[in-house]
């Protein structure tokens, strides 16, 4: 398919998720922000989280649609809201999407005030979102240009499995930069040891991060963010929305799901004891002890079509603003927000609620 060129026809090319709810996705991640920005700095990651989910938790069931969680926090037994199955949306209208979420990535750096935390959410038409539980995901993610240097030079691939160097031999050269030039980010694990002294040996550079590998992955596929390459394990449903935007933005990840207990290196008796925790509902989801390994591509990740993302900054980002508060409660936050047509936004939202009291101001 020729790719679409004028406003006019992207416009045209948007599917009814991105025509109908992407406007309105852009609010659900804004509200759990604004809620979540109240309490930066406070301490209490938990309440932080907490008012973040219940706030989108309202806005996602304004939505005219019949919205299922796919991917997120959990299930019910632990997470009371916004769980993975949880049906949501008014259920008016024809939409049936699928929806992968997270209210408040990085519930730590909110706490503290640090850098890096979002809310954020994806959605899909049903079934175009990987059905999965909130264990953790191995993965590499990379941007377009990776992707159309593999195209040219066919068994140049990356692969979850190969050495570090290889990996990052192809994306410098996709490039065209020395691995010296590249970054690389990896959350700050000791579960990480040995991949971060394999990327050092390789020779790049890099930058770990304390929480929240979401946001750098979609990095990978914004030039000028200063970021090449996302590695390691992390959240299963955080690569699933990174995924999300990697397959608007055109660039690449891999993925494999992986047990906690087992990237943490824990002892075979807390390996098993996850096992026999987990394996029933895992199963029910289609994962079993056979399949568990495989290799998880974007459309297997996301394997929908009509794919929209939308994520505001709590506290500052690599390419997004933190939320500013003023006056009773008025407030001016931003999001990248983005759909399978093409169309990116950058939005600057001020909310202003007496208009006489806090005029708008540039
Ligand atoms: C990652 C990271 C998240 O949790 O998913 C990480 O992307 C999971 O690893 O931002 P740990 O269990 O080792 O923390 C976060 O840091 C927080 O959701
Ligand atoms: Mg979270
Ligand atoms: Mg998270």
């Amino acid at each position: 398919m020729p790719h679409p060129k004028t406003v006019e026809e992207m416009f045209e090319s948007a599917g009814p998720i991105e025509y109908r709810l992407l406007p309105r996705l852009i609010h659900v991640t804004e509200a759990a922000a604004i809620a979540a920005a109240y309490q930066m700095g406070r301490g209490d990651k938990h309440f932080a989280d907490q008012v973040a989910v219940a706030s989108m938790r309202r806005m996602l069931n304004k939505l005219d649609m019949k919205g299922i969680i796919k991917i997120g926090e959990g299930e019910r037994d632990e997470a009371p809201m916004l769980y993975i199955g949880e049906e949501v949306g008014t259920e008016n209208g024809d939409l049936e999407v699928d929806i992968a979420v997270d209210p408040l990535e990085g519930t730590n750096l909110t706490a503290d005030g640090c850098p890096g935390s979002v809310a954020v959410m994806a959605m899909a038409e049903r079934g175009g979102i990987f059905h999965g539980p909130d264990i953790y995901m191995d993965k590499i993610v990379v941007g377009p240009d990776v992707v159309r240097y593999e195209e040219e030079h066919p068994g140049e691939r990356i692969d979850l499995d190969a050495p570090v160097s290889h990996n990052l031999e192809i994306v410098a050269k996709a490039l065209g930069r020395k691995v010296e030039e590249l970054v690389v980010v990896i959350l700050d694990r000791p579960r990480h040891a040995q991949k971060i002294t394999e990327i050092r040996e390789a020779g790049a550079r890099v930058r770990l991060v304390t929480d929240g590998d979401l946001m750098p992955g979609v990095a990978t596929a914004v030039r000028g963010s200063g970021i090449h390459v996302v590695m390691g394990a992390g959240g299963s449903g955080e690569a699933v929305l990174t995924a999300a935007a990697i397959k608007i933005l055109g660039g690449k990840i891999l993925a494999r799901l992986v047990l906690p207990t087992v990237a943490n290196g824990k002892t075979k008796e807390k390996i098993d004891e996850e096992i026999e925790e987990k394996m029933p509902r895992l199963e029910a989801m289609g994962i079993t002890l056979e399949n568990i390994n495989d290799i998880l591509d974007i459309d297997k990740l996301v394997p929908g079509k009509d794919v929209i993302f939308s994520a505001t900054a709590v506290t500052p980002g690599h390419f997004l603003r933190e939320v500013n508060l003023f006056g009773g409660g008025d407030a001016r936050v931003h999001t990248v927000s983005m759909g399978a047509s093409g169309a990116v936004r950058f939005t600057d939202s001020i909310y202003i609620k007496d208009k006489r009291e806090t005029p708008l101001y540039l």
